[in-house]
């Protein structure tokens, strides 16, 4: 049986790679790509969805979410994806529409007219997913799973605390950790072990098609970037865990855990504080990502994007 997911994303150079392996791996249906402000504007992330699934041929409807966080001020990273989000490619102009559906009345619709088997891929803010449960509530109880790609039980990346998707929308966070769906998150922890190393920019472009082409520039400006803020050799390539895990249950291991977002604190705002131990009385809820199998996690990604001729 195919997994059947929504994407919901803020493309983003990661992102764009968890979609083009989402959309052509057949062990999934990938029903919906839903997009949200996050490493840039809303705008701009919906319009590097199209251009991405253009490039593709990706023919999967594509709906416009919320273009800023709930309650705090908006945040993006131009200092990691450039001023277009998607800085490095050349890309063509999209030929995909954006349907006129709002993304978070799509996820509705969708989770109503479901037999409970749809599962939710988030890989920037939370923002369309809590409003979501903001409207319904109920609908914690129809999803799947929610395999999203935020926070840390370790570092941050934006600030020592915090992990980018989390800290940009901490209160959307905080609704969806309390929503009562079952939650795997992949923070950066597990993340940072994805490093895209010279090896797989190798493979990437050995695939010798448009495709391996694209990826490899987008791991390339992101290689650069990385460089710069972090002195990282390699960089983490972090949406894409999600979809493989999707793909490939063993490609990392997980723990329970009680998770909680910090959004009163000034130090830990956006921290996502992870209770492994039961200390807080809280049963768990959520898998919290552990240890990457990194060369089975390249062995997906490459046999999922060599599929693309
Ligand atoms: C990556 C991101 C944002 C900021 C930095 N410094 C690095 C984006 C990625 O798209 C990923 O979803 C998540 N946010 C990692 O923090
Ligand atoms: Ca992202």
């Amino acid at each position: 049986m195919k997994r059947k997911i929504i994407l919901d994303i803020d493309p983003g150079h990661d992102d764009a790679v968890a979609l083009l392996i989402a959309a052509a791996s057949p062990e999934l249906e990938l029903v919906g790509i839903t997009t949200v402000a996050g490493n840039q504007t809303l705008e701009k992330t919906t319009l590097n969805a199209r251009r991405v699934a253009t490039v593709a041929g990706i023919k999967v409807p594509i709906y416009a979410g919320l273009a800023r966080p709930l309650v705090r001020d908006q945040v993006i990273a131009p200092n990691i994806h450039g001023e277009s989000g998607l800085d490095g490619p050349d890309l063509p102009a999209p030929e995909v529409p954006v349907e006129k559906e709002h993304a978070v009345d799509f996820i509705i619709r969708t989770l109503d007219e479901s037999d409970g088997d749809i599962t939710l891929v988030p890989t920037g803010p939370l923002t369309n997913i809590a409003a979501v449960f903001i409207r319904r509530p109920d609908l914690a109880r129809r999803v799947k799973e929610i395999v999203l790609m935020g926070g840390a039980y370790g570092l941050g990346n934006v600030t020592p605390a915090a992990e980018f998707n989390i800290y940009a929308d901490p209160e959307a966070a905080h609704v969806v950790f309390t929503a009562g769906a079952p939650i795997t998150m992949v923070g950066l922890d597990l993340t940072h072990q994805a490093t895209a190393t010279p090896d797989v920019l190798e493979r990437l472009r050995g695939l010798r098609t448009r495709v391996g082409d694209l990826v490899a520039e987008l791991l390339t400006f992101f290689g650069s970037t990385y460089h710069k803020v972090y002195g990282m050799e390699a960089p983490p390539v972090h949406d894409p865990c999600t979809v493989a895990k999707l793909i490939d249950p063993d490609v990392f291991t997980t723990r329970p855990a009680y998770v909680a977002v910090d959004t009163k604190s000034d130090l830990n705002y956006g921290r996502t504080v992870c209770d492994f131990y039961g200390l807080t009385g809280h049963a768990p809820n959520a898998q919290v990502a552990m240890k990457l199998d990194r060369d089975r996690f390249w062995d997906i990604v490459l046999t999922a994007l060599a599929r693309y001729r």
